[in-house]
């Protein structure tokens, strides 16, 4: 029994000590330590031992397993140490390799467009509002004097929802809540997303950004509005900018105008990006219509206002030279890495 023992303990230790996995050594402690294994096994035989031979024997059982634990003991240390090195070694870092350039973004130029409108107008104390963009046809339409029948309510040209609900074409609901809330004066902008059912060309997009501004105060008059819309076209456009203000009609304004600045390439002589003709529209504008102040609220025999609006994506493409609308909406990195 006691060369069997050792035969079995010799056994375990060569392929304890011969094992190059973990999983395989764990295997092993089973095979030869575990409930049933070979060396646990030997003990269940101690009745066959001559009694006065059994506490050495049970001894000699006893150093067997020690020695067997104490090598699978070494060889999981070893193991485990050759797989932390062999993982450093996969996974050093050479802190000498050139870095991999971070490619930092910035605004969309449309963004950039609008940061620097909204530069202007809050240098010149105004306030930036937002609003919904799903609106009610009352705010869209009827309190901007645009009744039922107006051309500019056709179906052809809005995203209807219900009888009630559009999808705004414009951002002048926006002031129409502000001014109902009543608190005068007002100088905001409502920069935003609107929506037209128009199909995609260079210049034209179903979804696109407005930018109105809504001056109301006591004594506001015209030459407000020239002087305040001639100063933004110069902080955006250059200080020799000069501004033409030609007669227009819109429902919500009375007088209107549409204002062209002077061609910022060729200083108003004519060249190719004015098609020749020195000058450049960039905007609406107009004193705010007295019917629109009462219908939001407010008493046009005590006040009076000013509004303007202007295309966002106009603006950028002036600014920047784009020569298709669709390139600012496109995503392709080429094309916006340039701004
Ligand atoms: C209220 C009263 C008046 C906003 C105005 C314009 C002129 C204008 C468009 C031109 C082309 C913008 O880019 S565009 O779509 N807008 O010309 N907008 S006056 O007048 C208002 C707004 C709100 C309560």
């Amino acid at each position: 029994m006691k060369d069997q023992l050792r035969k079995i303990t010799e056994e375990a230790i060569e392929r304890i000590c011969k094992t190059s996995s973990l999983d395989e050594l764990n295997d092993i402690r089973v095979e030869f330590l575990g409930k049933k294994g070979r060396i646990t096994s030997i003990m269940k035989n101690m009745k066959d031992v001559a009694p006065e031979e059994r506490p050495a024997f049970g001894q000699l059982v006893n150093e067997a397993k020690s020695k067997a634990e104490a090598a699978l003991e070494n060889a999981k240390n070893e193991l485990q140490e050759r797989a932390m090195q062999a993982r450093l070694a996969a996974e050093s870092i050479d802190v000498t390799l050139p870095a991999v350039k971070m490619r930092t973004g910035h605004g969309h130029p449309c963004q950039i467009a609008l940061d620097e409108v909204e530069r202007v107008f809050v240098g010149m104390g105004y306030e930036v509002v937002e609003g919904p963009e799903v609106e009610y046809q009352e705010y869209n339409f009827t309190k901007l004097n645009i009744p039922e029948g107006h051309p500019a309510r056709d179906e052809q040209d809005t995203f209807y929802i219900n009888d009630e609900i559009l999808l705004r074409s414009q951002t002048s609901p926006v002031q129409a809540r502000v001014m109902e809330q009543g608190k005068l004066p007002i100088r905001m902008i409502a920069p935003g997303r609107v929506f037209r059912s128009d199909s995609i060309d260079a210049t034209h997009s179903p979804s696109f950004h407005q930018i109105e501004g809504l001056v109301v105060d006591r004594h506001i008059t015209m030459t407000d509005l020239k002087g305040t819309l001639t100063q933004f076209a110069r902080e955006m456009f250059g200080p020799d900018t000069q501004t033409r203000f030609r007669p227009h009609h819109f429902p919500f304004t009375e007088p209107s105008a549409e204002v062209d600045v002077s061609c910022f390439k060729c200083g108003g002589k004519g060249c190719r990006f004015c098609k020749n003709e020195g000058w450049i529209e960039i905007l609406g504008c107009g004193m705010v219509h007295p019917h629109v102040l009462e219908m939001c609220g407010i008493d046009p025999e005590e006040y009076t206002g000013f509004a303007f609006g202007v295309g966002l994506e106009r603006i950028a493409i002036l600014k920047y030279e784009i020569d298709d609308m669709r390139l600012l909406y496109e995503n392709d990195y080429r094309f916006l890495k340039q701004f």
